[in-house]
C-alpha cells in the first residue's frame, strides 16, 4: 500500500486559474496579492500573459461556482482558486450569498474532479475581513499553499493510476475539452 502526500516543489509545472469576486475588492484586490505571492515564491510564473495561472473576474461572490466549474471542466488547470469577500450587512443577503457559493464551489470540485479551492473570506465586519487578508495575516498565501499542494497530490493520484474520471477532461490539454458540463454527475462517473 501507499501514502499520498501533495508536495509544494512539483517538477512538472502546474497551471491554476483563479476566481475572483469584484464585490469588496478592497479585499478581495489584497489576498489576490496573497495569492500570487505564494505562487510566485513557489516557482509559478503568475504573470497574466504567461503559460500558468489565468484570472478571472466576476461580479460577487455568487458567480464566482458557476465560473470555477466551466475552468475547471475544460481540463486546463490543476486547481482554480476562488477568492471572495462576503460581508454581513444588515439584511439577510450575507447568509443567501455565503451558502450559495460555499456549496457550489464543493459541487464544482466533486462533479468535475479538480480541486477548486475554497477562498471566500466570510466576515462580520470590513475590519475582520481586512485583518484575515493582509493587515494580521493574508488567506490569499494560504489558499495558494492548498491549490499548490492539491494540485500535485492530484497529479501523483493520477499517475498512479486511481483516476476517477476521462482522460479527457484530466489531461490538461491545452485545448477545452469537449465535455458537456451535464456530462458529470457525482453518482456516476462519465464513461472512458
Ligand atoms: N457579493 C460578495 O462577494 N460579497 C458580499 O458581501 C455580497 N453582499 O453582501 O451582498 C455580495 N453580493 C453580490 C452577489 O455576490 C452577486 O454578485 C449579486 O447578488 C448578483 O448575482
Amino acid at each position: 500500500m501507499a501514502v499520498f502526500e501533495g508536495t509544494f516543489t512539483q517538477a512538472e509545472p502546474l497551471h491554476f486559474a483563479v476566481v475572483i469576486g469584484r464585490f469588496n475588492d478592497l479585499v478581495t484586490n489584497k489576498l489576490l496579492a496573497g495569492c500570487q505571492d505564494c505562487l510566485k515564491r513557489h516557482g509559478i510564473d503568475v504573470n497574466p500573459n504567461g503559460s500558468q495561472v489565468d484570472y478571472v473576474w466576476v461580479p460577487g461572490s455568487f458567480e464566482v461556482p458557476l465560473v470555477a466549474r466551466q475552468l475547471a471542466t475544460s481540463g486546463r488547470y490543476d486547481a482554480v482558486i476562488c477568492l471572495g469577500a462576503v460581508i454581513r450587512g444588515q439584511t439577510p443577503h450575507f447568509d443567501y450569498v455565503s451558502s450559495e457559493v460555499a456549496k457550489g464551489i464543493a459541487a464544482a470540485a466533486f462533479q468535475t474532479g479538480v480541486p477548486v479551492i475554497f477562498g471566500v473570506l466570510t466576515a462580520d465586519t470590513m475590519q475582520q475581513a481586512l485583518e484575515r487578508a493582509g493587515i494580521k495575516s493574508n488567506h490569499g498565501w494560504d489558499y495558494a499553499m492548498n491549490a499548490l499542494e492539491m494540485g500535485s497530490l492530484m497529479r501523483q493520484l493520477r499517475s498512479s493510476g486511481t483516476q476517477a474520471y476521462p482522460s479527457s477532461t484530466q489531461s490538461l490539454a491545452p485545448s477545452l475539452s469537449n465535455t458537456a458540463l451535464g456530462e458529470f454527475s457525482t453518482d456516476t462517473p462519465p464513461k472512458g
